[in-house]
């Protein structure tokens, strides 16, 4: 503990997204603290924890929000005493455990707002430095935050700074809507969100009652006893992604949605089974193919979709065909699954908020990357790579080159 110029992040973290992630983020790469300490509050003063996930809960998720971020720690000092967490007794706390340590405080426009109904408001101003990121959905707005800054200045010589970082509004009461009734929100860190569909926390469960139609209900029924449940919640991430992504570029929703539910659905079936499905089914295989076990699974997941699951829609099976691989000429409806599969929010690899930065920007980008992602993976572990893979990758490549000619 030899850094001495720490910045603490506190809230209620129910759940932890990405927001805050961005927020320390900045603090550690722009504002020039030597770390930030997340100290997720026991009991807030200012409102209930909504659905009383006990502090314990929350300071488990803060921290698989920070894992791995340099600098950063995750704080549960406030859940060492009882009653309301206020800052200022926290800060009185720590500045007595870490006399040679400069604290300052990190917050959104929206707390700045109310900083002067909090415990011992004018002590905590006149003695703490605080940096106030921008939140232009709030009441007071721009100007509002600029005015009360220097009110906050002139008043109690505070030492605020704003932060020459907006912060995207994400609404806390909306993400827990979100996981209870999907789509599973994309702001939340997949590390998180794992942890929150593993212990079912915000009423999540990735069952039946995610189906939208008597068809997906049957699916999922079936599904459930054919794939883990690791796999099932996966589909059902795939199928709420492929909804978000058809509705954004034009598929009619539906169809995305129950053949990203489908899409893995001979995933979990042995090898043995596999040829048998080939051999059912007149598949007939590469040798290549035959070599490559992972890739089975798409090639014999279109018919048991059509035949077993009863999917009679030829792009939805189509994509479903190539969703490992990719192919030459990549239809939309391909184009789509492939990249819900890849950057659906329970993903959680290297390289997926590349892809997920420009999903809904440029599906020909995120695809060269995905694409690319996956072929230097394959290189990394030794791995075969199917002509289709590389295929798909140049064919997407001279597309975009085509594209960038005709904007000139
Ligand atoms: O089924 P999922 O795990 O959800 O995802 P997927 O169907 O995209 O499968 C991913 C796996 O497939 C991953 O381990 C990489 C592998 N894969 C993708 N393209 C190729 C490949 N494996 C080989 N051998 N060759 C490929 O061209
Ligand atoms: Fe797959
Ligand atoms: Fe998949």
């Amino acid at each position: 503990m030899n850094s001495n110029s720490i910045a603490l992040l506190g809230g209620t973290f129910n759940p932890p997204h990405k927001a805050h992630v961005d927020m320390v983020k900045f603090a550690l790469s722009t504002l020039g603290f030597d770390g930030v300490w997340v100290v997720p509050a026991a009991d807030p003063p200012h409102k209930p924890v909504a659905g009383d996930v006990p502090a314990q809960v929350r300071l488990a998720l803060t921290q698989l929000a920070f894992e791995g971020l340099p600098g950063v720690q995750v704080c549960g000092v406030e859940l060492e005493r009882e009653g309301k967490s206020y800052t200022w007794d926290t800060l009185t706390l720590l500045r007595g455990r870490f006399p040679k340590v400069k604290f300052s405080l990190l917050m959104g426009q929206d707390m700045l707002e109310t900083i002067e109904q909090w415990y011992c408001a004018e002590q905590l101003l006149r003695t703490t430095p605080m940096v106030v990121y921008p939140r232009y959905g709030t009441a007071g707005g721009q100007d509002g935050l600029l005015k009360l800054v220097q009110r906050l200045r002139s008043v109690y010589s505070a030492d605020v700074t704003v932060a020459d970082f907006p912060v995207q509004p994400v609404s806390s009461t909306d993400l827990r809507l979100a996981l209870a009734q999907g789509p599973l929100p994309r702001a939340v860190p997949a590390a998180v969100l794992r942890e929150i569909v593993g212990r079912g926390l915000y009423g999540v469960r990735l069952d039946a009652s995610r189906a939208k139609t008597q068809r997906e209900r049957e699916s999922i029924e079936r599904l459930a006893g054919v794939l883990s449940e690791k796999r099932l919640n996966h589909s059902i991430a795939v199928m709420e992604e492929m909804e978000r992504l058809s509705l954004h570029y034009g598929l009619e929703p539906e169809r995305g949605r129950l053949a990203g539910l489908l899409h893995d659905c001979t995933k979990d079936e042995t090898f043995e089974n596999q040829l048998r499905l080939c051999r059912e089914f007149d598949i007939i295989l590469s040798n290549l193919e035959k070599r490559s076990p992972k890739l089975l699974h798409a090639i014999t997941g279109a018919p048991v979709a059509r035949h077993r699951f009863g999917l009679d829609d030829v792009q939805a099976l189509e994509a479903i065909r190539y969703h490992t691989t990719g192919r030459a000429g990549m239809t939309l409806f391909d184009k789509l699954l492939y990249l819900a599969d890849y950057v659906e929010p329970l993903r959680a690899f290297p390289g997926v908020e590349k892809v997920r930065a420009v999903v809904d920007d440029d599906l020909n980008r995120a695809l060269a990357l995905a694409l690319d992602g996956t072929i230097a993976e394959l290189l990394e572990s030794g791995s075969l790579i199917h002509p289709d893979t590389l295929a798909a990758r140049n064919d997407v490549l001279l597309a975009m080159e085509k594209e960038e000619r005709h904007e000139v």
